[in-house]
């Protein structure tokens, strides 16, 4: 029996990965948690149903190129299986009009060493989106004897998990960022509630964002859970939008990140960084003034990309000085079509889940 499952961060040579599906794609009906992230002036806000269907094949189609380029390359891509996900869903504490997606896997796997984890997101339309994924688990679970099938404490995500009236709809964008300046966000900390997404893993450091989807319950949750990893909470007070470290904070291989110049992770939170070397660079400006229509996900998608090893990098097609820059860092840039893709939940980075990068556990920041 082989090892399937293994991965201790976002820059080792990616040998096997997951890549989401558009199909069924919904925009989910709003809800506590859901509301905060649209912005105001959205075409999405106060819309939800079915996706249209031509919007899903086109992403779909570029879901594929993403495949080709890594299949081309020697990579075994996975596809998770998608569910009517127009259902109305309940639970003893909630009831949801329908759920949403599986894009992007990013968001409910969490993979560490041969653990893969699914998350315990806080959007209601989410909480079933985990079975998507489930055949694969099984598979893993089956083929790899070593696999350790995980599932963390499930959020009830009753009323009393979110701030009622936190959202209103005459929020400037300053309001929006002294709260993310206060650390102030629509979650409350009766349970941990956290997105996959947030956690950036460095070997025996996870760096996990506290925003909108990821509260301070969860890091503590992380900490006793794997008491051998150091925990970090991370915030980024430039961000009025604060959802995934994955278009914010992306390490490009030891030694080297790029940050965000909107969203630059405060001088006491560098430290660890600059301690050991690391060097933290400006990222390039997005090639885009807007996202693609009925998409949640800011312009900043540029720089979610998809790192295959420390010299190889897939940036999406027409962001150029993203593109322009990876290069002059030193690394072999592929590009791929895949902006269609960004209304079902993200980028490059997004749309995957690692399943088996070469490598092992490091420490990084002795
Ligand atoms: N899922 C990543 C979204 C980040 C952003 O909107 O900038």
């Amino acid at each position: 029996m082989a090892k399937i499952v293994n991965s201790w961060n976002d820059w080792d040579p990616l040998k096997r990965v997951i890549v989401g599906r558009c199909d069924n794609s919904m925009i989910p009906p709003e809800e506590p948690a859901t509301s905060e992230k649209v912005p105001v002036d959205s075409e999405m806000r106060g819309m939800w149903g079915l996706r249209p269907l031509a919007t899903v094949e086109r992403g779909n189609e570029c879901l594929e190129n993403l495949v080709k380029i890594l299949e081309d390359r020697g990579v075994v891509v996975d596809r998770p299986t998608p569910l009517q996900w127009n259902q109305a869903i309940g639970t003893p504490d909630f009831r949801n009009d329908s759920m949403m997606t599986c894009m992007p896997p990013r968001d409910i796997l969490l993979t560490i060493g041969n653990e893969i984890m699914a998350s315990a997101n806080s959007f209601r339309c989410r909480y079933f989106e985990y079975l998507a994924y489930w055949p694969l688990m099984k598979q893993y679970f089956d083929e790899d004897p070593e696999f350790k099938w995980t599932q963390a404490p499930r959020p009830r995500l009753t009323d009393a998990s979110y701030k009622h009236n936190y959202y209103d709809e005459k929020i400037t964008l300053e309001e929006r960022l002294v709260r993310t300046a206060n650390k102030d966000f629509v979650t409350t900390e009766v349970e941990p509630m956290w997105d996959a997404a947030d956690v950036m893993r460095m070997g025996k450091d996870l760096f996990i964002q506290h925003g909108l989807t990821t509260n301070r319950t969860a890091m503590d949750w992380f900490q006793r859970y794997y008491p051998e990893y150091r925990v970090h909470a991370v915030n980024f007070p430039g961000d009025p939008y604060p959802i995934h470290i994955d278009a914010t904070f992306v390490p490009l291989r030891p030694g080297l990140i790029i940050n965000n110049p909107h969203r630059k992770l405060p001088e006491e939170q560098r430290a660890i960084f600059e301690a050991n070397d690391w060097q933290i660079v400006e990222a390039a400006q997005p090639a885009h003034d807007e996202p693609p229509a009925l998409c949640y996900s800011s312009v900043w998608l540029s720089m979610n990309c998809l790192v295959l090893d420390p010299k190889t990098v897939i940036v999406e097609a027409s962001e150029v000085y993203q593109q322009e820059q990876m290069d002059k860092l030193g690394m072999n840039v592929i590009p791929c079509d895949l902006r269609d893709a960004y209304p079902f939940g993200g980028g490059l980075h997004c749309s995957t889940a690692d399943v088996y990068r070469e490598g092992e556990c490091l420490d990084y920041f002795p």
